[in-house]
């Protein structure tokens, strides 16, 4: 590899193992014969580490001597899954580390298996932002990821009798071995307090946030290997800790115990990542978690800027950009006002204008409840200050810019206000990120029509040019170079090697559609991945299940709006016909699911329950004869969604239209060669046109459709009595048959049926299995499914986060690719 040339001797066999085997002496203190599994992983990833960590600091060192612009990624999320394996294929030294470690009697496979998935992220923002991160040190980028430091990630999820029981993922219990402590770089935290006013000697006043509480942040910086690049960019992430003197005079009084209490609740601000994905809490610690990583980050950034260059303030913008993931570090817009106005004594005008120019924001959903408000009384109590400067921004501009485009207006006014003022106080977080950055985007075309449309008219009918779309992309080597090595050099054998760089070359592959030796070998390495998930399932569920049969994944977070449950549906009406016609025909299908539901979203628990209760009938049911089996894969994470994703030939992407941002899954599996069936909704929008109309199936009803449909008045029990198939599939889930108890799914059936349907469930029903029965022609047919799933894997090449993230770099954040 090119690019590594300059440490190629770091990167022989021999140094190689030269390497682990000192860690393994040194640093772990093992002796090499009878080290654990767990100590040669260790060994391995710091071996690599260490020469990862060489090329993070001439980044760095580069970075600051060309006083190049760089991007600060916000995020309270990173879903970064395992690093070994992805490090050691983007760094080029794969294969010279297995060869290395077989030497010694080692299996670099199974050592990879050994570390535990970074599961800092519900979903797929905090996949998304793993994926850029990626992109960004592969693009040569300048930039840092900032986040906490959980020490406890997303649940683990176990199922008993069939329902969804969660445990604590202590995922560093035994340390990590690609973190590293950054002490000198520790930042303060303010919180909680009050505000007074004081006046200079010219009597001006100024602002002074006392009497707070302090905590520390310890910054964790992760390297972040590009593909052939020499860029290693961090993730630099926030630990809490209690300061030294944190209540000290209760210390001092002999209150030891007391004193230790204190310092344990300051520390739980990074225990925990909050596990929902959609819905928020309006919860204090999640404000405070929000606060202290944003307030760490900032500062970092600031001392960056201060200490690297003897410029004004007003070219901090030309140095710094920092992307907001979400609201949920909006809080840095008046973390970044009260910095410039009260501590650096700018004017108010400038300091704004410079907090717009830094700031960009992406939205990830249009659902309401995701749209984050914090109630203001509890705002004041924790950051008096910046809920201060957030009523004067918000002053100055229903004054300001909405005044003078619709004088007197207060419907205007009440639509725009960042403060929703019915049933108390409330700070709308989108609004607030809106007006402080410069650029507003969405991450799906269509998703960034109905952001401008329906979400933020009034904002867009003022500000226009803020807007933009950026579509959301996946990193191609997670993606397919590691998740599936086979598919990846098929594709170098035949299109040479660069795609994984220029992911555009990918559609070199189409033509391999007509070449039936290519199909056949397409197809084993499909197939080979079949084998392989029937074991895992096999392992972990008890349930065999044929790799002949069509592989039907539906692997997401579980909520009502991606309709896990019309898939369900769907099951117990074919699982129906196979009982009343022992005859009837179907290709064999797998139906897969993976989701974790939100600890409180109680009808997702009961969707969980209702897919595992017909998975244990259905696998049990010697009537159904191997045409059917039902799957729930535990625990659904990164490390298994690698395992998954190259084995499925059919990928469920069935939200109600409107309601998926774009959807990331569908982008992973369409690269590994499955189908999608899905609605008009997201990124499906965008992969129909890629792939065209012949190669994917879509079904459901519009946008449009929908809110015709809502216009006419929507009754699901209209489409209840319409359709006898529906009927019976529901009314029979909702029987004793499943579990031997009447009311298990009623809470099911009731949001169906009496409780409106929300999501369109009971709409989109006909229309989805419809769909589904031309999806088993189609699989019945295997020479045609083939060239479908090539035709799906090389007209992927858009959906690369490199694309994503060189738009960005393009349209939002200025930013030049530097090569280091
Ligand atoms: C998700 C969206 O639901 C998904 O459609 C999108 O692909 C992904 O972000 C990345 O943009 N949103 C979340 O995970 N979480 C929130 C709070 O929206």
């Amino acid at each position: 590899m090119e690019a590594l040339a300059n440490c190629a001797v770091l990167n022989t066999t021999d140094s190689l193992k030269l390497s682990i085997t000192n860690h393994l002496r040194f640093t772990l203190g093992a002796y090499i014969e009878t080290a654990s599994e767990n100590d040669w992983y260790v060994a391995t990833s710091l071996a690599v580490r260490d020469r990862v960590m060489e090329r993070a600091t001439q980044s760095r060192r580069q970075h600051r001597a060309q006083g190049v612009r760089r991007v600060h990624y916000l995020s309270l999320e990173y879903l970064m899954g395992r690093l070994l394996e992805n490090n050691l294929r983007n760094s080029g030294i794969y294969e010279a580390t297995k060869v290395a470690l077989s030497e010694m009697g080692k299996d670099l496979d199974s050592l990879v298996q050994k570390e535990p998935d970074m599961g800092l992220g519900n979903g797929g923002l905090g996949r998304l932002a793993a994926c850029f991160m990626d992109s960004l040190s592969t693009m040569d980028l300048p930039a840092i990821g900032y986040g906490i430091h959980y020490e406890f990630g997303l649940f683990r999820q176990e199922f008993v009798n069939g329902k969804q029981v969660e445990h604590p993922d202590a995922w560093m219990r035994d340390g990590s071995p690609w973190k590293i402590a950054r002490p000198s770089y520790r930042q303060t935290v303010h919180l909680y307090g009050h505000t007074i006013q004081k006046f200079d000697e010219f009597g001006r006043p100024h602002h002074e946030w006392v009497e707070t509480k302090c905590l520390l942040g310890l910054p964790w910086d992760i390297p972040i290997v590009g593909y052939d690049s020499n860029t290693v960019n961090v993730l630099r992430l926030w630990q809490a800790q209690a300061d030294e003197d944190f209540n000290f005079k209760v210390f001092n009084e002999g209150s030891y115990i007391e004193a230790l209490r204190e310092k344990a609740i300051a520390e739980t601000v990074s225990k925990v990542l909050y596990p929902n994905d959609a819905t928020e809490s309006g919860k204090e610690l999640r404000l405070v978690q929000q606060y202290f990583f944003v307030a760490c980050s900032l500062a970092d950034i600031v001392r960056r800027f201060k200490t690297g260059y003897d410029l004004p303030w007003s070219e901090f913008p030309s140095k710094a950009a920092v992307q907001l993931n979400d609201t949920h570090p909006a809080v840095a817009i008046p973390e970044l006002m009260r910095i410039l106005v009260d501590e650096e004594k700018l004017e108010w005008s400038q300091a704004w204008e410079i907090c717009q120019k830094t700031f960009s924001y992406t939205n990830h959903t249009l659902l309401p409840e995701a749209l984050e408000t914090w109630n203001a009384a509890l705002f004041e109590r924790v950051l008096p200050r910046h809920l201060q400067i957030i009523f004067e921004i918000n002053k100055r501009f229903l004054e300001g810019d909405v005044e003078a485009r619709w004088p007197g207006d207060g419907e205007k006014k009440r639509a725009l206000s960042l403060i929703e003022e019915t049933g108390g106080k409330k700070v709308r977080m989108a609004h607030l990120s809106v007006l402080g950055s410069h650029a507003t985007n969405g991450v799906a075309a269509l998703h960034t029509r109905l952001l401008c449309e329906r979400l933020f008219p009034e904002f867009f009918e003022l500000y226009p040019d803020r807007f933009l779309n950026l579509t959301n992309g996946v990193t191609f080597r997670r993606w397919l170079d590691v998740c599936n090595p086979q598919l990846s050099a098929l594709i170098t054998e035949s299109i040479g090697s660069g795609w994984l760089k220029d992911s555009t070359k990918l559609i070199q592959l189409d033509r391999f559609a007509d070449d039936s030796s290519f199909r056949e070998r397409f197809h084993a390495i499909k197939r080979g991945h079949k084998v392989h998930l029937a074991k895992i399932i096999q392992d972990t569920c008890g349930v065999s299940v044929s790799p002949d049969a069509m592989f039907d994944v539906q692997i997401k977070r579980l909520h009502e709006y991606k309709r896990q449950h019309l898939n369900l549906l769907h099951i117990v009406s074919l699982y129906r016909k196979i009982i009343a016609n022992p005859n009837f025909e179907m290709a064999p299908r797998v139906f897969i699911f993976g989701a974790k539901a939100a600890p409180g979203y109680y009808l997702a628990k009961n969707i969980i329950h209702a897919i595992n209760a017909v998975a244990s009938k259905v696998n049990h049911d010697p009537r159904v004869n191997g045409r059917l089996k039902v799957i729930y894969i535990p625990n659904y994470g990164v490390s298994i969604a690698e395992r998954i994703i190259p084995a499925a030939d059919l990928s469920e992407q069935i939200s109600t239209a409107g309601k998926e941002a774009s959807g990331t899954g569908n982008m992973k599996l369409a690269l590994n060669g499955a189908l999608t069936i899905g609605t008009l909704d997201g990124a499906n929008v965008e992969i129909l046109e890629e792939v065209g109309p012949e190669n994917i199936f879509i079904f459901g009803l519009t946008v449009e459709e929908v809110t015709e449909l809502y216009a006419k008045g929507y009754n699901p029990w209209d489409f209840y009595h319409a359709s006898e198939d529906l009927r019976l599939s529901i009314d029979w889930l909702a029987s004793d048959y499943f579990t031997g108890n009447q009311d298990e799914f009623k809470p099911f059936r009731d949001s169906l049926l009496s409780h409106g349907d929300p999501f369109l469930v009971m709409a989109d029903y006909e229309s989805y299995a419809s769909c589904q029965a031309e999806v088993d022609k189609a699989y019945r047919d295997q020479p045609r499914w083939q060239k479908m799933a090539i035709h799906n894997t090389a007209r992927m090449g858009k959906f690369s986060s490199d694309r994503t993230i060189l738009e960005y770099a393009k349209n939002v954040w200025n930013l030049p690719q530097i090569g280091v």
